[in-house]
């Protein structure tokens, strides 16, 4: 705390000795295992009402061409419980019976596979780090899985123009810890960083902890590579920052979650990593008052900012209840985390300090800290990041992501409190304010179909009516994908349908 108290004198706010505790190790690795065991999940084919489309089965022969391609007996992997992990998402809400794990290492055995399996009629579900929570990334039947972990090689960092070429499987922690030296980051956050695949990242568009400054992936990524469901290799890899030569097809690959082919290259712009970095964490009463600090941040902060985050009371009670983390802030409403980074450490600190000074003065916020070093700012983000996994230890967890205007954000939440009563667990929202972007996270004991049926579609409705999306960043795999019509058109929709058709005409990766 020193540097804090150094300007503690100056400030307004109330600056508490904390004792923080040192939680960086899991904070990194914290996604990288379900708090529960995989087994006893109910299968997809019997808990939700799906069809299984006219695919055939994976046979012997087949297992034995797939061993002869990739030339590696644990490239192929169908030990049964081996299997169950790939088979089950990290939630433990889709469960599927694949029966076989391929591995493979570059993009002409991903093309082969692609090609042999077309041939067949095998339907394939492209699998990265399995942290992704809408069940994009697992079979929903008996899909054969394709894992993009063994292609993890970083193939070019261009130190001068800022970009980085790599394979899909390369995991997001270790790419920022190798560009680190650099002075690099990747234009995009997330807690699941431990074990999330930049391929990954890329299907789906995860948005994450720092879009509020780098906007999202279909602005940073330059090129893409991309196997197509026939085997075709797509080649749309650039790393020029200007290309306007007609279509960009990449984008079509950036968010379409493994449903229109599998990214096996990728070329990223570069952000320069900042010199300094402080985090804040600010007490408020109400909402409104969340309102005003976000607008106030960008206001003040400005080109500083770089992370705008909120959690309510709800959140920050089972994150201290089921992972016993201090929340350095006297009990609130709602919780805010702003983050501020740039070139002068100098400029950084004051900027933020006079803001919540202004916040406080006004009456604004209710309290705040500020942690500048690198523990401290570690420990603050802990408590934002580890919400995912404090919502697992309640329960079942109904979860829901979407984007929101500011003027109606929360109602949400209030309104399904009145509407579920007692029949919910907790009902907590949180998320990235600064994008617009909330989680809406509901538990209960155990699954439980009438409270679903009490939540859905009502949600999607409310969202459709405010013209939010009912998947802001986590994309709709298989469990969202039914709600599609709540955020975008019929003629959207036809569209994108037509471009499936094009693309997967057997339908053999997951159906929109
Ligand atoms: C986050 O922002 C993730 O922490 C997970 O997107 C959100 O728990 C969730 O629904
Ligand atoms: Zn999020």
């Amino acid at each position: 705390m020193a540097n804090v108290q150094a300007f503690a004198k100056r400030s307004l706010y109330y600056l508490k000795q904390l004792q923080w505790r040192c939680l960086s190790s899991t904070v990194l690795s914290h996604m990288s295992k379900s708090p529960l065991l995989f087994d006893n999940v109910e299968l997809a084919s019997n808990r939700y009402d799906i069809q299984r489309g006219n695919f055939a089965k994976a046979t012997q022969q087949d297992i034995n061409y797939f061993k002869d391609i990739l030339s590696s007996q644990s490239a192929v992997i169908t030990d049964a419980e081996e299997l169950i992990g790939s088979n089950t998402d990290w939630l433990r809400v889709v469960r599927g019976s694949g029966p076989v794990l391929l591995k493979p290492e570059n993009t002409e055995q991903v093309s082969k596979i692609m090609q042999y399996c077309n041939n067949r009629n095998l339907a394939v579900v492209p699998q990265g780090g399995k942290t992704g929570l809408v069940g994009g990334g697992v079979p929903v039947f008996d899909e054969i899985i394709l894992s993009t972990s063994r292609m993890n090689n970083v193939i070019d960092v261009d130190k001068i123009s800022g970009t980085l070429v790599c394979q899909p499987g390369c995991i997001l922690q270790e790419l920022e810890d190798r560009l680190d030296s650099d002075n690099f980051i990747l234009p995009y956050d997330l807690g699941a960083r431990g074990s999330c695949h930049i391929g990954g990242n890329l299907s789906t568009n995860a948005g994450g902890i720092r879009l509020v400054r780098y906007g999202s992936l279909h602005g940073s990524v330059l090129g893409v590579e991309a196997v197509l469901a026939d085997g075709t290799v797509l080649d749309c890899m650039s790393t020029c920052r200007k290309d306007n030569t007609g279509y960009d097809l990449k984008q079509l690959f950036i968010g379409s979650e493994g449903t229109l082919g599998i990214i096996t290259k990728v070329a990223i712009a570069l952000a320069q990593k900042p010199r300094a970095q402080c985090v804040a964490l600010i007490g408020c009463n109400n909402f409104e008052n969340v309102k005003q600090v976000f607008s106030s941040a960008r206001k003040d902060l400005c080109e500083y900012l770089s992370a705008c985050e909120f959690m309510d009371s709800k959140i920050m009670s089972l994150v201290e209840n089921h992972l016993k983390l201090t929340n350095p802030v006297q009990t609130s409403s709602f919780y805010v985390l702003i983050e501020a980074s740039g070139s002068s450490e100098q400029y950084c600190k004051t900027a933020l300090l006079d803001f919540l000074e202004t916040l406080i003065e006004s009456k604004v916020i209710k309290e705040g800290i500020v942690a500048d070093n690198s523990v401290q700012i570690k420990d603050v983000w802990a408590l934002r990041e580890r919400v995912l996994e404090a919502c697992q230890h309640d329960g079942y967890v109904f979860k829901y992501d979407v984007s929101l205007p500011l003027r109606v954000f929360y109602n949400i939440v209030d309104d399904l409190r009145s509407r579920l009563g007692s029949q919910a667990k907790s009902i907590g929202g949180y998320g990235h304010i600064g994008d617009g972007n909330l989680h809406i996270n509901i538990t209960c004991e155990e699954y439980n179909k009438q409270l679903e049926k009490a939540i859905e579609p009502y949600i999607f409705e409310w969202i459709g009516k405010y013209k939010g999306s009912v998947s802001a960043e986590h994309g709709m795999g298989f469990i969202k994908r039914k709600y599609m019509n709540y955020s975008k058109s019929e003629a959207a929709y036809n569209t994108m349908k037509g471009i499936k058709q094009l693309l997967d005409p057997k339908r053999r990766m997951m159906d929109i």
